[in-house]
């Protein structure tokens, strides 16, 4: 089933088929979506993303599955390292998830820092194919997720602890045409959510 703007896929490559697959693609409000959270460590994407989660789970039935940077790292990841082959492998895997959960008609909710503009635009075109994709950038300044450094990870790198860290001395590559761009200098994560909220009521996927 695709999407009316969705690149189409080698497997359904000849008109008919295609023009089947969409004809049989159903409305917004009952196909599956993903929202895709990117930015700096600190920017606020895991906090979001378990808002939207609980939010999303309470006002309507698909089922959603919310993939956390870390969470996936220590599950599913748990080989890669921080170089931009391992991310960018990291990304793929992440994005191959929430495929088949938006295939299945489900809401994947994703939250990885994802610095690479490729690997984006990649799970992008897959998960267009079987339904929604929806870019969060979370674009809250560098200086602000350093002051809030819950992990200490922007310390460790200040002193040269640890190396490769995005936003220090490895690159975050920003978005430039994200759905959402949402910075959490100043509100909450709770307005955050609600900004989503109408953004997916606004765009059919919510009713
Ligand atoms: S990526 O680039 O998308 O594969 O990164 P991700 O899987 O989201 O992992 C980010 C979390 O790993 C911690 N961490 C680092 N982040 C950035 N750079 C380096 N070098 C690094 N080393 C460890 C960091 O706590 C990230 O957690 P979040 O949830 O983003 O704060």
């Amino acid at each position: 089933l695709l999407q009316q703007d969705a690149p189409v896929p080698e497997w359904a490559s000849t008109p008919d088929v295609l023009e089947e697959l969409r004809r049989a693609m159903p409305p917004r409000s009952r196909q599956g979506f993903t929202l895709f959270l990117t930015g700096l460590s600190g920017a606020g994407k895991s906090t979001l993303a378990k808002v939207l989660y609980v939010k999303l789970s309470e006002l309507q039935d698909r089922p959603v599955t919310l993939l956390d940077g870390d969470v996936v790292r220590r599950n599913l990841s748990s080989e890669l390292g921080f170089h931009k082959e391992h991310r960018d492998l990291n990304v793929r895997r992440i994005g191959f998830v929430a495929s088949e959960i938006t295939k299945n008609r489900g809401i994947a909710i994703c939250a990885p820092i994802a610095p690479y503009a490729q690997p984006r635009a990649d799970v992008r075109s897959l998960i267009s194919c079987y339904g929604g994709f929806v870019e969060i950038f979370m674009a809250t300044p560098l200086e602000v997720c350093e002051q809030r450094d819950r992990k200490s990870l922007y310390a460790k790198a200040r002193a040269g602890i640890i190396k490769g860290v995005t936003g220090v001395d490895d690159p975050y590559e920003i978005p430039e045409h994200p759905e959402l761009i949402i910075d959490t200098t100043e509100i909450t994560p709770v307005e955050a959510a609600a900004c989503v909220i109408d953004w997916l009521v606004n765009e059919g996927y919510l009713q």
